[in-house]
């Protein structure tokens, strides 16, 4: 006999868990019990935001779902935007919130939620466990929905009582998520509409991606000399040094790159939605039927034809796909010389004008991409400072960066947390501004609790500078809502025990960037940043005057 509690945190043992997130609760202690004998290592948040985005950015980096245990209502709403990260950039991930017990249900007792109700636009599935007999096929169903098909969020309640009670029920299996692979005809169909493409375009996105279908991809794409883009923050899906690539479809997107999607014949898409960020608000793409030949290989059929019509719908998972594209005889490329265009296009944006002021994010940017090891982990939350962070980036293996593509503020410090428990000997990066830092700062609490030395880089310019700049454009002049009076940060990471400096000047990085590494604790680097410079092409003035 054990008890339910038991029992679940047995069954994500067997599932190969070994890091779950938590903010406790007096509603789920049986599971907390579990977990003290558990091999499982448990790490405690400061909020359920914190807890949750680590999760989250768990799921992403392993493909395997990042464990989230939080309280009823209050905790569960607070971790809310996690799941809805991990809805939208397809990571699979298990939120475990306490509940009343069975006989108060329905009452609206103490903290009671109905989570399908509440979860059930924005996870995959959310339900509640009726019985401790039946833990096991509840954790296999919630393991199974959040790999298989398009990966992401399942919300399982577990009623307190459920939880204290005894049951003999074996334990169920590993679950891992099922393998599709494209058949015969639809790879000769695609291997023929590539045969009559002029201007292809391969777009790779989210949905099940791993280092070896980075590797087949980028295979395939040089042997055929086909352009690859990645879609929004999935620049670490094909190895930037590669011939074949040719940048990101992101936000404050190249025109040279956009240009390149609104004018290929042809896009193969493998993985992804083709959402909004990546199609420039459904413009470059247009559904529901695209001028551009489309190819869409995606895990769940659900997402083919969802938005667009695709000439060739493959429903295949993106390891299987990608080593069948792999093996294809490559066809006679009529597109290098757009192919050698979009990559020398590419090899532009690392050039960038000086920056106003003292502290010149390019230079930094610069210095990182030559200095940062291959392996280190970049993570990121949402803000202008973003805009630098990716577009000065190189990413050369797949793993190494965890940014929310919902586009969520307060991410990458529990991001970053999460990647440094994953690869404790990896250099952890995480780009923050001056707001998104301090919407989920707490958590510089846990990175000093269990000793993560990630590396922080605060571009502070005293606002919410993307809002500022959608103001100015929409409503010259008219500053409302976007100022911030900001904390003393390096005397706030002190407080917090981390180690924190100022940089004042862009040639004091290299020098800061190393003490932070070798203080051998979680640190904070304040760049104090001209706001005339809102974003790498647009500045304020410019802005006010209605020229930019
Ligand atoms: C959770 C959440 N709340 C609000 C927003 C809207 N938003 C997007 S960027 C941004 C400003 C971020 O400010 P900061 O971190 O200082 O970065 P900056 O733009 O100044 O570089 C805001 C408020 C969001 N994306 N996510
Ligand atoms: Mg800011």
């Amino acid at each position: 006999m054990r008890t339910g509690g038991r029992t679940l945190v047995d069954q994500l043992e067997l599932n190969g868990v070994d890091l779950a997130f938590c903010l406790p609760g007096e509603s789920y202690l049986p599971v907390l019990d579990a977990l003290y004998d558990s091999p499982i290592r448990l790490v405690t948040c400061r909020h359920e935001q914190g807890a949750a985005n680590a999760a989250e950015a768990y799921g992403k980096l392993t493909g395997r779902p990042g464990i989230c245990l939080v309280t009823r209502g209050p905790g569960a709403t607070q971790a809310a935007v996690g799941v809805h990260t991990a809805k939208q950039d397809s990571s699979p991930m298990i939120l475990l919130v306490g509940q009343v017990p069975r006989a108060f249900r329905g009452r609206e007792a103490w903290q009671e939620l109905d989570y399908g109700q509440v979860f059930g636009g924005i996870a995959k599935a959310a339900w509640e466990l009726d019985s401790a007999e039946r833990i096991p096929e509840h954790m296999a169903e919630a393991f199974s929905i959040a790999v298989s098909g398009r990966p992401g969020p399942v919300v399982l309640a577990m009623p307190e009582d459920v939880l204290a009670e005894q049951s003999d029920v074996a334990d169920g299996e590993r679950i891992d998520a099922p393998r599709l692979t494209p058949d015969a005809a639809e790879l000769e169909r695609l291997r023929e509409l590539l045969a009559a493409a002029d201007r292809p375009l391969v777009v790779v996105g989210e949905g099940g991606w791993t280092a070896e279908t980075s590797r087949d991809v980028q295979a395939f794409c040089e042997a055929n000399a086909l352009p690859v883009a990645c879609a929004f923050r999935c620049q670490d899906f094909v190895d930037n040094r590669s011939p074949s690539y040719v940048g990101v479809l992101g936000v404050a997107m190249d025109e040279a790159i956009a240009a390149r999607l609104r004018d290929a014949d042809l896009v193969l898409a493998i993985g992804g939605r083709l959402g909004e960020v990546p199609t420039r608000r459904y413009t470059l793409l247009e559904p529901p039927d695209p001028r551009q030949t489309l190819i869409h290989v995606h895990p769940d059929p659900d997402e083919l034809g969802r938005v667009y019509e695709p000439d060739l719908p493959i429903a295949a998972t993106l390891p299987e796909c990608a080593a069948a594209l792999r093996a294809l005889d490559p066809v006679m490329p009529r597109w290098r010389e757009w192919a050698g265009a979009a990559r020398a296009d590419y090899e532009r944006t690392f050039e960038h004008e000086p920056m106003e002021g003292d502290v010149d994010l390019g230079e930094i940017m610069a210095f990182l991409r030559r200095s940062l090891p291959g392996d280190a982990v970049q993570t990121c939350g949402a803000g202008n400072f973003t805009v630098w962070a990716h577009r000065f980036a190189q990413f050369t293996q797949f793993g190494t960066q965890a940014c929310p593509r919902s586009g969520s503020m307060g991410y990458g410090l529990p991001a970053a947390v999460a990647a440094q428990l994953i690869h404790p000997d990896r250099v952890v990066v995480c780009f923050t501004g001056d707001g998104d830092f301090v919407m989920s700062s707490p958590e510089l609490a846990t990175a000093v609790q269990y000793d993560l030395p990630i590396v922080v880089l605060l571009v502070n310019n005293g606002m919410y500078a993307t809002i500022r700049m959608h103001q100015e454009r929409q409503f010259p002049g008219r500053v409302v809502g976007t100022d911030l009076e900001n904390p003393d940060f390096p005397a706030l990471a002190h407080a917090y025990g981390a180690h924190g400096e100022r940089v004042e000047r862009t040639d004091d990085f290299e020098g800061a960037f190393e003490r932070a590494l070798t203080s051998g604790k979680p640190a904070v680097l304040e760049l104090p940043v001209d706001p005339e410079r809102i974003s790498p092409r647009v500045r304020l003035s410019d802005l006010q005057k209605g020229a930019a």
